[in-house]
């Protein structure tokens, strides 16, 4: 459960770190699992695919930088987003009755893991409330300035939804115009492997290269309160893979 001084944290910053609510026993068997779904994923893609789910210089071609719905996909996922820990932080966050309407992982290769623009979760999914949704970012390997954490702008969830844009051949990227970013601290979370950094869905985020030797990988669940719709989405999700977590913590 989060301590009253978290909530608060969180309520006043728009994010809260919390270690070790996974132990590494559940991280070997989701990285052992992302490992299995990273082979078979590759295997099925065209060339072109490939070229776009892997970073541009890796040498390696075994981690794409992102793959989406582990939750609904793979059973480690699933069983991470069921865990009665996390979504008990969850609901204090956004109240009972939570469902997770989308879910990633973004690996960042050692040196060559790109850089995720800044950009606000509920532009993307435009929820009918924007207090009922919250990101739970899971660590799988420490997360650390050098090999791109997450970077937030403290207190931007309490400012409006931005109009994002993107790049012409990079539609799905979806970011805050540069002009609004002139003299906004980003600051780092740092996360050790196993602890889950939870953002609201307004807060300005951001992700930098990984410039160091070790991966960056890291498994987002979306999350949003039973009640609520996500009524303008930026994107098309397909809520037929959304996961709705029981009370007994199954899915
Ligand atoms: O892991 C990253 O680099 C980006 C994650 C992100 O944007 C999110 O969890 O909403």
């Amino acid at each position: 459960m989060l301590s009253d001084d978290q909530l608060r944290k969180y309520k006043q910053n728009g994010h809260l770190t919390v270690p070790a609510v996974f132990d590494q026993h559940m991280i070997g068997v989701a990285l052992a699992d992302l490992e299995a779904w990273s082979r078979d994923f590759l295997a099925r893609l065209s060339d072109d695919e490939r070229e776009w789910y892997l970073e541009r210089g890796d040498a390696t071609g075994t981690l794409p930088r992102k793959m989406d719905q582990p939750v609904y996909h793979r059973p480690a996922f699933q069983q991470m987003a069921a865990s009665s820990p996390l979504v008990a932080m969850v609901e204090q966050l956004i109240g009972p009755g939570v469902t997770v309407v989308f879910s990633q992982v973004f690996c960042k290769p050692p040196r060559v893991g790109g850089p995720k623009p800044v950009h606000q979760d509920n532009f993307y999914f435009g929820p009918d409330d924007p207090e009922s949704a919250v990101t739970a970012w899971i660590a799988l390997d420490d997360a650390t300035v050098e090999n791109g954490c997450l970077c937030y702008a403290g207190g931007s969830h309490r400012g409006p939804i931005l109009p994002h844009v993107a790049p012409p051949e990079e539609p799905f990227n979806l970011q805050i115009p540069m002009e609004k970013l002139q003299g906004v601290a980003m600051t780092p979370a740092l996360v050790s492997s196993g602890g889950v950094s939870f953002h609201h869905g307004t807060t300005w985020h951001q992700s930098a290269s990984n410039t160091s030797s070790r991966p960056r990988r890291a498994a987002a669940f979306h999350y949003l309160q039973n009640e609520a719709s996500l009524v303008e989405p930026a994107l098309e999700y397909d809520m037929s893979m959304a996961v709705k977590i029981t009370p007994d913590g199954q899915s």
